[in-house]
């Protein structure tokens, strides 16, 4: 069982790692300073994400990012102010990113860990004013410091990741992280810029009664997940899909229900990806007593082959995800 970190609510994310690093014997505080840079950079997108409709950077930018998807202002933004945060921050030697095609070395000789992200999940809801998210892993690299970062370095499976977290920016922006000693959730105070831990150890519910799939493709999905699906409307659940990955997770963290986006006919794999959307959101949901699968096997049991893969993703309450996995 976790050790839980024991500071009462209130208190704010800089204490809370504080304590936390001292739950880690040998922690040197490389690990704490990046979980702060990681807070300091969500401060500054969510200010922006705030004023976006006002300071006239939303709608398409005009260039595309290496998915092909219209690449919206803000991507590029929250992209420029984690990778900047995390250079300045030292403590990261690469990053892997949703808005990169490569690895990104920031050739810091000294620095051993490794972050995988998606700066800004679910852009395409910026617009509409819909909540949207960052994900991010983080582990330690492999190959000797000091060297050049190593695909070995960034192509880890999910087991391995040292810590893993997400921010929310909805009508309050959390965030939400853990080291491997369950999870914990801080709301922003904006009048403070605080983050004050507002969920302790959180728990998500064995079952629940929200199935969360774009139904839209129902009729390419295969004949489990249709099966599944039935199940759910036979025992009455509640459907609520609100398109953007990270409000959908949040959601079913504290209230129990299952998120699915299997394999479709337009996305044979699925369409989330593993390294910096699903592997963070497994171990989140594992440690908080949930499960996630790619419908078969854990998701961070997959060794990746590639920076972009994508998988197919069951993630949720433990005993909802087990029964919708083969
Ligand atoms: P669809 C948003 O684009 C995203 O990456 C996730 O945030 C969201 O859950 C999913 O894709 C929505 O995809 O195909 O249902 O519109």
């Amino acid at each position: 069982e976790n050790s839980r970190i024991a500071l009462p609510v209130g208190s704010n994310l800089d204490r809370f790692i504080n304590k936390n690093q001292e739950a880690f014997k040998y922690a040197t505080g490389e690990l704490s300073q990046l979980i702060r840079d990681l807070a300091y950079a969500g401060k500054v997108v969510n200010r922006e994400i705030n004023r976006a409709g006002l300071a006239g950077i939303t709608g398409a930018y005009g260039s595309e990012n290496v998915q092909g998807e219209e690449q919206q202002n803000l991507d590029v933004a929250a992209n420029i102010r984690f990778t900047r945060a995390l250079k300045k921050g030292g403590e990261v030697a690469a990053i892997i990113s949703e808005e990169d095609e490569d690895i990104i070395d920031l050739n810091n000789p000294r620095s051993k860990y490794i972050i995988a992200i998606d700066p800004l999940d679910g852009s395409s809801n910026i617009d509409v004013n819909v909540s949207i998210g960052t994900i991010f892993s983080i582990y330690r690299r492999i190959s000797p410091a000091g060297s050049p970062v190593q695909e070995e370095d960034v192509l880890q499976a999910g087991k391995h990741q040292v810590a893993a977290g997400y921010i929310l920016y909805g009508s309050s922006t959390m965030f939400v992280y853990t080291t491997g000693k369950g999870v914990n959730g801080f709301t922003y105070e904006p009048s403070l810029g605080e983050y004050i831990l507002s969920h302790q150890n959180m728990k998500m519910p064995k079952d629940g009664k929200v199935y969360s799939v774009n139904e839209g493709s129902y009729r390419s999905f295969d004949d489990d997940v249709k099966a599944y699906i039935e199940t759910c409307k036979d025992r009455g659940y509640s459907a609520r899909y609100i398109g953007s990955l990270v409000a959908d997770f949040h959601r079913n963290l504290l209230k129990g229900g299952i998120y699915i986006y299997p394999s479709t006919e337009k996305a044979p794999n699925g369409k989330l990806r593993l390294m910096y959307e699903c592997n963070a959101l497994a171990m989140i949901a594992e440690q908080a007593g949930g499960l996630a699968t790619d419908g078969k096997q854990r998701i961070m049991d997959i060794e990746p082959e590639s920076l972009h893969q994508r998988v197919p993703f069951f993630v949720g309450s433990k005993h909802m995800v087990e029964e919708a996995s083969k």
